[in-house]
């Protein structure tokens, strides 16, 4: 296993559409086991692959492990993708590793249904509510080049993207 760096706005591989996973072959999951090792380091409780500058349809999550519980749900999801979801919605605090030490509150459905292949390469079917509904649409957004910002208002969305592009021109990773 390896961590790999987490890429931050203003970096415009996170605008890229992710590409399906073909195959489950070794290369995939050795990704997914680096993106374990990057999400828990962060700490994060999902990450793209996108996010560690691979452009595939490929999520890890773990909503379970928290600071030093010992507990672990390390959880893999390829080529995901949200078949129903509710008309309720659901407004959560949202946070995202490639926009660091922001947050802002987002509405979205607050249960879908979703279908993914698994790890062992089998296609499955579950139904998500709560943190976990919230996880997978913000993770499944990463695949298609949207962030969470694009979800609040413009002017929000603007301060926030200024002030990345800003710390890049100057040279530092943020603040
Ligand atoms: O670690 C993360 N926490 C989080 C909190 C609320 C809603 C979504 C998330 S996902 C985020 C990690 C991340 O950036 N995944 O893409
Ligand atoms: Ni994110």
């Amino acid at each position: 296993m390896a961590l790999r760096e987490i890429i931050i706005i203003p970096d415009k591989q996170l605008r890229l559409i992710s590409k399906p996973v073909e195959t489950v072959s070794a290369e995939v999951r050795r990704l997914a086991d680096d993106m374990f090792e990057t999400m828990y380091e962060a700490p994060g409780i999902g990450l793209a692959a996108i996010q560690v500058a691979q452009p595939v349809r490929l999520i890890t999550m773990d909503l379970v492990r928290k600071e030093g519980n010992g507990l672990t749900e390390p959880r893999a999801f390829i080529n995901p993708e949200v078949i129903a979801a509710s008309e309720e919605m659901n407004v959560y605090e949202e946070g995202c590793l490639s926009i660091p030490e922001y947050y802002a509150e987002v509405e979205r459905p607050k249960q879908v249904r979703i279908r993914y292949t698994d790890l062992d390469g089998n296609v499955q079917e579950e139904d998500a509510d709560g943190l976990f509904a919230t996880c997978i649409q913000h993770e499944i957004d990463h695949l298609n080049g949207v962030l969470f910002v694009d979800h609040i208002s413009k002017l929000k969305r603007a301060m926030v993207m200024r002030k990345f592009e800003k710390a890049a021109k100057r040279g530092i990773k943020y603040v």
